[in-house]
């Protein structure tokens, strides 16, 4: 294992490296496993974070269900060496158990960095309309609006919910983990500048919506203070577009994890998914004043 540097983007390998090198280097308070695997075989793994206290809260983040979006790993990293290295004397940061899956979608990030750059769904099937896309295949509102049933379309749900075997490994994993008292679910996507809560399949509120807008807005004030842009707050299905199958949703609606977040990070489109590597400081910097932000308020 090895550490990263968070001035240039970095490969599957590379990234699963350094949650090992953690895992070496921290073993009283990091673990690594693997949940489960990809269409391809590659290993999805997952970095736990936890000082075995048991009143602790339980906070989920992942990052790279879409393969083009590359600050959205880059910025899990990021948080997570934050975490590592400010753990102790930090109350906050002792006050939870973190579980990380920096890169859901391995196929499609290897795909995006060696055949195209602007791949967005998993490897399943060959190369004609290859893949699903993974926020359209988790099991809550499958098969609803914003989410096609072609495969050789970009938001192509999957033939049912969770037939992918990167969406089956967070489900298995959250819905087995029963004594863990979930208390956020954090996706990382790109780009737009947006904070999302449910629902997403469509314009609905859930009847605690208010909830997940304070508490919304104090990571748009967070990320604002941080020196970074104003993030827009509002529910998927209203603010940006009905879309179902979404993981947030899931995590909300089939695990009730009661603060569901979908994070779109930087930028608001000027290089959109192909952000230029000397905005992963930056932008990981104001995410990580988010997460905090929401944890301190959870
Ligand atoms: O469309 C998506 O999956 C997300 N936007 S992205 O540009 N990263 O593809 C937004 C997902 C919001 N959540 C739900 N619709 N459930
Ligand atoms: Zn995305």
């Amino acid at each position: 294992g090895h550490r990263l540097t968070w001035q240039a983007y970095h490969r599957l390998n590379d990234i699963n490296g350094y949650l090992d090198y953690l895992a070496e280097t921290y073993p009283e308070l990091c673990s690594v496993s693997t949940i489960g695997s990809s269409v391809q075989g590659r290993p999805i793994k997952l970095l736990k974070i936890s000082n075995g206290k048991k009143a602790n809260k339980a906070v989920w983040i992942d990052g790279g269900i879409h393969a083009r979006e590359w600050i959205s790993p880059a910025t899990v990293t990021y948080i997570i060496n934050q975490i590592v290295l400010g753990y102790d004397n930090d109350p906050l940061l002792e006050s939870a158990d973190w579980y990380f899956a920096p890169i859901l979608n391995p196929d499609g990030y290897e795909y995006s960095h060696s055949v195209d750059r602007l791949w967005r769904k998993n490897r399943r099937g060959s190369s004609f309309c290859a893949g699903v896309d993974l926020n359209r295949n988790f099991g809550h509102g499958w098969g609803g609006q914003g989410a096609s049933s072609n495969p050789c379309v970009e938001t192509y749900r999957g033939s049912g919910p969770f037939s992918e075997p990167e969406t089956a490994a967070i489900r298995n994993f959250i819905s087995s983990q029963t004594a863990v008292p979930w208390k956020a679910y954090l996706s990382f996507h790109s780009y737009g500048q947006y904070i999302l809560y449910p629902w997403g399949y469509d314009r609905t509120l859930p009847s605690d919506y208010t909830d997940l807008d304070r508490v919304g807005r104090k990571a748009v004030e967070a990320i604002r203070q941080a020196g970074g842009p104003t993030y827009r707050l509002g529910s998927s299905g209203k603010l940006l577009y009905p879309a179902s199958g979404g993981s947030d949703d899931w995590a909300k609606g089939q695990m009730g994890i009661k603060y569901a977040y979908t994070l779109e990070l930087r930028d608001s489109g000027r290089y959109g998914f192909v952000l230029p590597a000397g905005f992963i400081q930056p932008t990981a910097k104001e995410a990580y004043a988010a997460v905090r932000a929401i944890v301190a308020e959870i």
